[in-house]
């Protein structure tokens, strides 16, 4: 692979998007199946793409086309296969030399697997007696929380719900998910401040926008599709605002795959009309600057003040009592940049902010969150058209999930509900999250670890102490459907359960099934895969979980596998136990599928005194040594060719990155202040309470990031994230700011 740093000068998309796409299907040596395939992604009678929670249009009936979203795709559609065969003549310890791109390429799994120590080697096993090791495991359990069962946000509504009742009538809340590691402090800070933890807006929204306000995400990567609404958004002169320690091209410039004519003219949209490269972290003294100067204007609505909200005096004192210099030093903006920026929110009718991990990963996350959303209270920008607040989600099924229950903390009226549906105790005792369960299986409280989907050993922080958690563990289970980094990281037993995934054709009892998922707007659709599934061995998801349930719950009164041969049964009974969901099976019918509604969209507050809730925070506290030159902060963020964990390539088109993954982008006056120099390869150690972490070998990059940041890729990083550092309150580990410093690495 050639290794290259060059500068990209081109927009985001156009021809580049189209190439690599094609690249792509090419490698996964999907070409026969491929194009039917793309064509049905995201259609009514489709298949739910696989890549983002970005919703689709109303009644979509064009192929959207989406770089990314192929590459997702294409990791699922391949052909390539790994066999029963050479899993026998491959051992873990071997396997585990391997690169987490390498591991992507072996291909799809195609038989359940069992790990045997006595060859190091992943054997094949029946369906039913790994069901029966997994109900052995468990009942061996001395309590049910023992057993942590994590899943990951690409599971579907029907998977998830049986999910969840399994393991709370195994007896526990131990159900921690990716959301501990994404949106947690929106759905925390939200559901405080608004009474609900989910985005405000729909897609139309962004249509009646004045003004979108984009706060720490890079949608040209990981949301591809929103560039098309930004753009669209952009040409009809609605003033998009981005906050961004690095430059990125999608929200710069952006050329459509589809549009004819820039394509042939080489012509590009601009996107954002102000761009802020604040410092790492510093949105939260930014947000409060442009309060700052908004109020020393006295700027308000003052009767949606008034009818709706709560503490506004308290939030005018606090502001008064900040200082500008202090405002500008946290947010390494000027304060004619913070002015500037409240002037366009000033000047706009109907403003939405949108957010993603540069907002969430941090110590104090949900203090800013709920800062951006005291921005959006003194306009009234929630509930009116065209305004309110965004979260962009992560898995495409990640809000999904939690809607259907997925949570380690759950509302004790879901709990009645769900009791009272499935005639059984729920228990009432909240569960790990995903640091905790780290913690616990560290402790020896874990002993049992099974995932529905996800790498939770490549995802989770601190990767020397998670490695060592799931070690200790006595079984490990992973639901997937490709080998990766998780399942050579195991317990004492291991199994490997490989499943469909969301392309392939569903056949139970009563004939094809289609699941259902939930996007970022609380829009509820189905989705129908119509590839024939990668191997006949494979079983659904849904049919797992139901099949792990029977085994381990002999005298549960749920009739499991009655449920799983029709998923309209399963929709049947979500409609019982969830909000929102009543005649689900016939709502979900219409193209499009429904919309769940939002009580904060209808003025409708759910929180403590029922109204919507300014809510004063100071700023961040520094860090203990801040005088200390020599420290960065570094954020881990996604380079071009990867899905979380899943490695599709080593470029970062964008940032102008190819195959490398060892990358740390750094500021021209840091290395010259550090005498380092670009092309250089260093050593990073991250500096904590309980001591220091390393990570070797990363080629320097001179980049326009602002000084004293830095920035690599997750996963290769996440072995210096401090299990014991995440978020207040939400506890989302601080994957985009770890203290490190830097250090020339010994010569290879
Ligand atoms: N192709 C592709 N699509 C994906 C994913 C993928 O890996 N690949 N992952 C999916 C998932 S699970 C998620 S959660 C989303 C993630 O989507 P994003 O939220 O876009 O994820 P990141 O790459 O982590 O990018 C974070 C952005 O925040 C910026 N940033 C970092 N720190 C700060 C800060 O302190 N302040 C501000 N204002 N900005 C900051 C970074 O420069 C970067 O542009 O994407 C989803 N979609
Ligand atoms: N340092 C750092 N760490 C991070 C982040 C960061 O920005 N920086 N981001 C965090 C975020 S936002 C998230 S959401 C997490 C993601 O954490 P996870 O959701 O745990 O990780 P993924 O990489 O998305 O999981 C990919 C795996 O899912 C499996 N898979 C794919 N399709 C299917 C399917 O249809 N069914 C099943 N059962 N399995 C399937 C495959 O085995 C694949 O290897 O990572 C977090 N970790
Ligand atoms: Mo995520």
């Amino acid at each position: 692979m050639k290794q290259r740093i060059r500068l990209y000068q081109q927009p985001a998309g156009g021809w580049g998007a189209l190439k690599s796409s094609l690249q792509h299907l090419r490698e996964q040596q999907v070409a026969g199946l491929g194009l039917p395939t793309l064509l049905r992604t995201n259609q009514p009678d489709g298949f739910d793409c696989p890549g983002c929670a970005w919703p689709d249009k109303h009644f979509h009936s064009t192929f959207e086309f989406c770089e990314n979203g192929v590459k997702a795709v294409a990791a699922e559609a391949t052909s390539r296969r790994l066999t029963a065969d050479y899993l026998g003549q491959h051992s873990v310890s071997r396997l585990a030399e391997l690169d987490d791109y390498s591991l992507e390429a072996l291909g799809r799994l195609t038989e359940p697997l069992r790990y045997d120590a006595a060859t190091d080697c992943y054997l094949p096993i029946s369906w039913d007696a790994a069901f029966a090791l997994i109900g052995h495991h468990l009942q061996a359990l001395a309590s049910p929380h023992e057993a942590a069962f994590y899943t990951s946000g690409r599971t579907s509504n029907e998977a998830a719900f049986l999910y969840q009742l399994f393991v709370r009538e195994f007896g526990t809340n131990n159900l921690p998910d990716c959301s501990n590691m994404c949106h947690e402090p929106s759905g925390v800070a939200m559901g405080e401040q608004l009474g609900i933890g989910k985005g405000t807006v729909t897609l139309d929204d962004f249509e009646l926008a004045e003004a979108i306000f984009i706060f720490g995400q890079n949608p040209g990567t990981n949301h591809p599709r929103m560039l098309e609404t930004l753009r669209d958004a952009a040409r009809r002169g609605c003033r998009i605002v981005v906050f961004n320690p690095l430059r990125e091209r999608g929200l710069e410039r952006f050329t459509h795959p589809q549009d004819a004519w820039q394509m042939l003219s080489g012509g590009s949209t601009e996107i954002a009309s102000a761009y802020y490269p604040l410092r790492i972290g510093g949105d939260l003294a930014a947000v409060k600057g442009m309060l700052k100067a908004l109020l020393e204007q006295g700027y308000g609505d003052q009767d949606f003040i008034a009818d709706h909200t709560s503490g506004h005096a308290e939030l005018v004192r606090d502001i008064a009592d900040t200082t500008w210099p202090a405002l500008v030093v946290e947010s390494g903006l000027s304060e004619q940049q913070l002015r500037e920026a409240a002037a366009i929110y000033a000047g706009s009718r109907a403003t939405i902010c949108t957010w993603g991990m540069g907002i969430t990963q941090h110590k104090h996350s949900v203090a800013t969150i709920q800062m951006i959303g005291n921005l959006l209270l003194l306009g009234g920008h929630v509930g009116r058209p065209g305004a309110g607040a965004c979260p962009v989600r992560g898995h495409s099924n990640v809000q999904g999930d939690r809607t259907m229950g997925i949570n380690e903390k759950p509302a004790a009226a879901f709990l009645d509900r769900l009791g009272q549906a499935f005639d059984f105790a729920p228990p009432r005792a909240p569960g790990y999250d995903v640091v905790g369960s780290i913690e616990a299986m560290l402790a020896g409280k874990v002993k049992v670890f099974l995932a529905l989907g996800g790498n939770f050993a490549a995802a989770t922080p601190d990767t020397a102490m998670t490695w060592q958690a799931l070690r200790q563990c006595g079984l490990t289970v992973h639901i997937t459907t490709k080998l990766n980094r998780s399942h050579l990281v195991h317990g004492r037993e291991a199994l490997i359960l490989p499943c469909l995934g969301r392309t392939e054709i569903d056949l139970q009892a009563s004939g094809p099934q289609a699941v259902t998922v939930e996007d970022s707007m609380s829009m509820v659709h189905a989705s129908q895969g119509m590839n024939p599934p990668a191997s006949p061995q494979l079983l659904a998801e849904p049919m797992i979980v139901a099949r792990m349930a029977a085994a381990t719950l002999p005298q549960s009164k749920t009739p499991w596998l009655w449920l799983v041969q029709d998923y309209s049964r399963i929709r049947d009974k979500i409609a019982e136990v969830v909000e929102g969901f009543a005649d689900f099976n016939q709502r979900v019918q219409q193209p499009g599928g429904f919309y769940l509604g939002n009580s904060a969209r209808e003025q409708r507050w759910r929180t403590q005194g029922g109204r919507a809730r300014f809510m004063v925070h100071d700023l961040p506290a520094r860090q203990a040594e801040p005088t200390d030159e020599s420290l960065f902060t570094l954020m881990t963020v996604r380079a071009h060719d990867q899905y979380n964990t899943t490695i599709y390539g080593l470029d970062d088109r964008y940032r102008g990155v190819s195959g490398h993954r060892r990358v740390c982008f750094i500021n021209r006056t840091d290395m010259q202040r550090l005498q380092l120099q670009a092309g250089q390869w260093v050593d990073i150690t991250s500096v904590w309470r309980d001591g220091e972490r390393v990570a070797k070998r990363f080629l320097l990059v001179e980049y326009d990031i602002p000084a004293g940041c830095l920035a690599s890729y997750f996963p290769e990083t996440n072995t210096l994230l401090p299990l014991g550092s995440y978020a207040d309150r939400a506890r989302t580990p601080t994957a985009k700011s770890i203290r490190v410093r830097l250090s020339p690495s010994e010569a290879a």
